[in-house]
């Protein structure tokens, strides 16, 4: 490692003192002026990681996804494109910390880890980082690019403005391909329309079955998604990208994008009520690691369809794929959902369709963890934020099954049929772009519109808001964040309240994103389900 001084100089030139700083649902997020400190810090610590990992490329992306123009953030990805392994959460935070301090206690507290982890600080690494749109993100990036000079023999790999799946993807690519093989953004435009171009041949897809306008937040989902798409000519009359000034970056999710969209159930700006029943739209968030689609009805009505419809969307699709293919007794099918799922969405899976679902805390990492655990385990989240996993077992059976000629021709497009949808979802995080082209493509194998996708069931109606606390850390819940445990006794007077209400749930639970407690609540009607948020909104600001 460096000597004393070349890192105290390193250390003087970003950080800066007194603010306490905390690994959240998704990484460091924070107004972009405090976040200085905390990059240098991560330009360490992902080096530390990458050699912890024998020198396997670890990613790094800084976005603060669906918030504000004025926040920024930094999260750390794992070699297989996964998000940070959590036992390592807690070293990001302990190095921020102490760089927060003084020059001597990060001094410490890096020889400490170094110590712990017993590391070569000397050994390669190798890192490869990237940016959404935001005005502080090449500020923030020097002082990331600094944090890395500590060590003396990394590689650093900067893609510069990339989507966060995009950045997720190329960190795994780096990892699996040959050493000497360019990793570049085409590199993910190749592989995601290659799949698609299978599909379409193999089911006669010619043309998306109705006209899509994108919502692009005014983030870098935008440039992206039209790179791609215009490198197919059956796209190039379908599509429209809308809100896509990703260079003025004040405009980033105003008015748009795929958070605007759920949290207040209506259009975004530059989208206006279109009632032809072969028109679709879609909402990114400003990373482009989200996406909702919607329409509007016959009377002109707003109608959403979320990461609850995705899920049950793709749910549908693969068992009927999987019993087509007489695999549906060797091949675990589950979705993994969060307490903000639509009471009807799990009730239409359970008893529809007779999938097994799991319900974990909010963040990507968590639906992840348990999504895995299925031969096909499809996880979203309400917001949209999600995508499918296939098991080593699943790719496995089908290779096996396609190379044996013995089966029907309906199974055996079943097998390529699978084979290729699993090369078109980005599995290692959730992604706009490919989930995007995976809804489209299953919408147009089933020939469904818009409103027989939003047909399957009908979603409750639901309410959620936002309340200010003194202090949130008071507020812990259990069984997957759908009760709390503190403050003492809360949980019975919200039960109380839920049980005068009909086919009512409600929950309570700290933010991890922002300084705030979050109260949902769905119930039979509209009103109820306002009422209820309403009055639980009540009983929490007493705390
Ligand atoms: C983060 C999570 C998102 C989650 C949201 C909840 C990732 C990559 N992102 O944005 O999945 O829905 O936080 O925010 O995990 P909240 O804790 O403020 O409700
Ligand atoms: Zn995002």
């Amino acid at each position: 490692m460096l000597e004393r001084k070349a890192l105290e100089s390193l250390y003087e030139k970003h950080c800066k003192r007194g603010f306490t700083y905390a690994y959240g649902t998704a990484g460091f997020r924070y107004k972009a002026d405090v976040l200085d400190t905390v990059m240098f810090t991560t330009g360490v610590l992902a080096g530390l990681r990458s050699i912890y990992l024998k020198g396997q490329t670890v990613g790094v992306m800084i976005t603060a996804s669906h918030n504000p123009p004025e926040d920024n953030g930094v999260k750390i990805v794992d070699p297989r494109g996964e998000m940070l392994e959590q036992s390592w959460e807690k070293h990001a935070t302990d190095l921020a910390n102490s760089a927060s301090q003084s020059f001597t206690s990060f001094e410490q507290k890096l020889q400490e880890l170094i110590v712990k982890l017993q590391l070569n600080s000397n050994a390669h690494g190798s890192i490869t980082v990237a940016r959404d749109s935001r005005e502080s993100g090449p500020r923030l990036l020097t002082a990331f690019k600094t944090g890395t000079l500590v060590l003396p023999n990394l590689l650093v790999l900067d893609h510069g403005v990339l989507t966060t799946p995009q950045l997720h993807f190329l960190t795994s690519k780096a990892n699996e391909l040959p050493k000497n093989t360019s990793i570049d953004e085409k590199l993910y435009y190749q592989e995601f329309l290659s799949a698609w171009d299978e599909i379409a041949e193999l089911c006669g897809i010619q043309s998306l079955p109705y006209a899509l306008t994108i919502d692009a937040a005014n983030g870098v989902g935008a440039p992206k998604v039209k790179e791609m798409l215009s490198q197919r000519e059956m796209f190039n009359n379908t599509f429209r990208v809308v809100n896509d000034d990703w260079k003025t970056p004040s405009a980033l999710n105003h008015l748009c994008g795929a958070d605007f969209v759920k949290t207040n159930q209506k259009l975004p700006q530059g989208i206006s009520n279109d009632t032809r029943a072969e028109h679709i739209n879609c909402s990114f968030d400003g990373d482009a690691d989200r996406i909702v689609f919607y329409y509007c009805d016959l009377q002109g009505q707003f109608q959403l369809l979320d990461g609850d419809k995705m899920a049950t969307l793709f749910a549908k699709f693969f068992q009927e794929l999987t019993q087509t293919a007489h695999l549906q007794d060797e091949l675990a099918l589950g979705v993994v959902q969060t307490a903000y799922a639509n009471g009807s969405s799990t009730r239409y899976l359970e008893q529809v369709l007779g999938t097994p679902v799991k319900c974990t805390p909010t963040g990507v990492k968590h639906l992840h963890h348990e999504a895995v655990k299925f031969d096909i385990g499809i996880y979203f989240e309400a917001n949209g934020h999600g995508t499918v996993v296939f098991s080593t077992k699943f790719s496995q059976l089908v290779d096996q099954k396609l190379a044996d000629a013995s089966h029907s021709t309906s199974a055996h497009k079943a097998l390529q049929i699978l084979s290729s949808f699993s090369k078109l979802i980005n599995q290692t995080v959730g992604d706009a772009i490919s989930d995007m082209l995976g809804v489209l493509a299953v919408l147009s194998i089933l020939k469904w519109s818009p409103q027989k996708w939003d047909q399957e069931y009908t979603d409750l109606p639901n309410k959620l808001i936002k309340v200010l606390v003194p202090d949130r850390t008071v507020f812990k819940t259990t069984n997957a964040e759908r009760q709390l445990v503190s403050p003492v006794g809360l949980q019975d007077q919200i039960d109380a309240l839920v049980a005068k209400f009909d086919t009512a749930r409600s929950f309570v639970r700290a933010s991890g994103t922002e300084d705030a407690v979050r109260v949902y609540a769905e119930a039979a009607t509209r009103e109820q389900a306002d009422r209820l948020a309403s009055v639980v909104g009540e009983l929490v600001e007493k705390y």
